[in-house]
């Protein structure tokens, strides 16, 4: 069991960390260009086009792609025409980026998409149109019944022939992966979620935001207050019935991976000074009768699911931890004090990571080994 403690990396040393592919615009140019130069050839490799690599997540999908060795024959990257022409760098490689209108004619096996709602409605389909698959990070297609909407620990099995996947919202992956082994033993038939979302989930904007204000320069506000040492109780937009979209994403999406009609859940989003890494308070009643060890041994058997639980020795997840990591982490498991069939649970994990580029990750990794791109 992991039980060091270590020291809260910097602000700067986290934004920095985590881009091992960097953006190197073309003002700043200090790798030379080849454009676009193929990757290192694999027989089975395949063309991977990612729609708004030079963002956040989409530079932190050119990482995982690296790391977990995806075989790539050529990338594309792809982002709108203002970082049209700049250069990324992966794998030592330097690589020109590309326009979605490039792309869509070199007919890429998987386009891996994280460039907002809007660009994946315009796109997907014209993608999708030459024989591409998209694993699509926004919202657009979701909630669409005609899409699936997967983590592939959980619900691989909706991938079939689909050409685009939805991948779902970071809060609901990491929550999922917790509730998944358990609704299956135990059958959830309510979840009642906090969340403490980290400034990373609302891209580059809102780490400046909190570099900032704890530098006491004068802020560019893309929260309704300040970040630091404060908690919001608002992530994204509130709607009529006074839940924020955010919440309410976590509500739509939790049912229709998991199981629409039997389990309820609400939610209470909340952004904190956190960069990296949202963290989860998660309250669940069961139908059936559970014991705390029971709950533990399915949670143990999932994959991709790591127990942090040793309270008295300090042993619990937590988001400077989870930096970087391809796993969701959960403790404090406990029994409710009011309610038999009530239980707890603290849930971890890097929203870059599982709760985006991962997750799309995984997906690809799914594709290519049952077999699809040699049809
Ligand atoms: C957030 N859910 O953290 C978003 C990111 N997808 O605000």
């Amino acid at each position: 069991m992991d039980n060091i403690i270590p020291q809260p990396p910097t602000f700067a040393a986290v934004a920095r960390g985590r881009m091992q592919c960097q953006v190197l615009r073309r003002q700043n140019r200090r790798v030379k260009p080849s454009i676009p130069k193929p990757m290192p050839s694999s027989n089975h490799g395949r063309t991977v086009a990612v729609v708004g690599a030079t963002g956040l997540v989409g530079r932190t999908m050119l990482e995982a792609l690296a790391s977990r060795k995806f075989p790539i024959r050529e990338l594309l990257p792809v982002a709108s025409s203002r970082s049209k022409g700049s250069v990324i760098e992966f794998k030592g490689e330097a690589i020109e980026v590309i326009g979605v209108e490039d792309a869509v004619e070199r007919r890429p096996d998987i386009a891996l998409f994280s460039a907002g709602g809007d660009v994946s409605k315009q796109w997907a389909p014209a993608f999708k149109a030459v024989g591409t698959t998209v694993i699509d990070n926004s919202s657009a297609w979701r909630m669409d019944p005609a899409v699936p909407l997967v983590v592939p620990e959980v619900n691989a099995d909706a991938i079939g022939e689909h050409l685009i996947i939805a991948n779902p919202n970071c809060s609901t992956i990491q929550l999922v992966m917790a509730l998944k082994p358990l609704h299956d033993r135990f059958l959830i038939r309510r979840a009642i979620v906090s969340t403490y979302q980290s400034v990373t989930g609302t891209g580059q904007a809102g780490i400046n935001q909190l570099e900032q204000e704890r530098a006491g320069a004068e802020a560019t506000r893309i929260y309704p207050h300040p970040i630091d040492r404060n908690c919001i109780p608002h992530c994204d937009v509130f709607l009529e019935n006074d839940f924020t979209k955010e919440e309410m994403k976590l509500h739509h999406e939790t049912k229709k991976i998991l199981d629409d009609a039997a389990v309820q859940v609400s939610a209470t989003a909340v952004r904190v000074p956190v960069v990296g890494g949202h963290s989860e308070s998660v309250y669940l009643e069961m139908e059936r009768a559970f014991s705390v060890p029971d709950v533990k041994e399915a949670l143990q058997l999932m994959p991709g699911l790591i127990i942090q639980d040793d309270p008295m020795s300090d042993v619990y997840p937590m988001p400077v931890n989870s930096h970087g990591k391809d796993e969701v982490f959960v403790g404090r498991i406990r029994r409710d004090l009011s309610e038999e069939q009530g239980l707890h649970l603290w849930i971890v994990s890097d929203n870059l990571r599982k709760g985006a580029a991962t997750n799309a990750i995984q997906i690809a990794e799914h594709l290519q080994k049952s077999g699809r791109f040699r049809r």
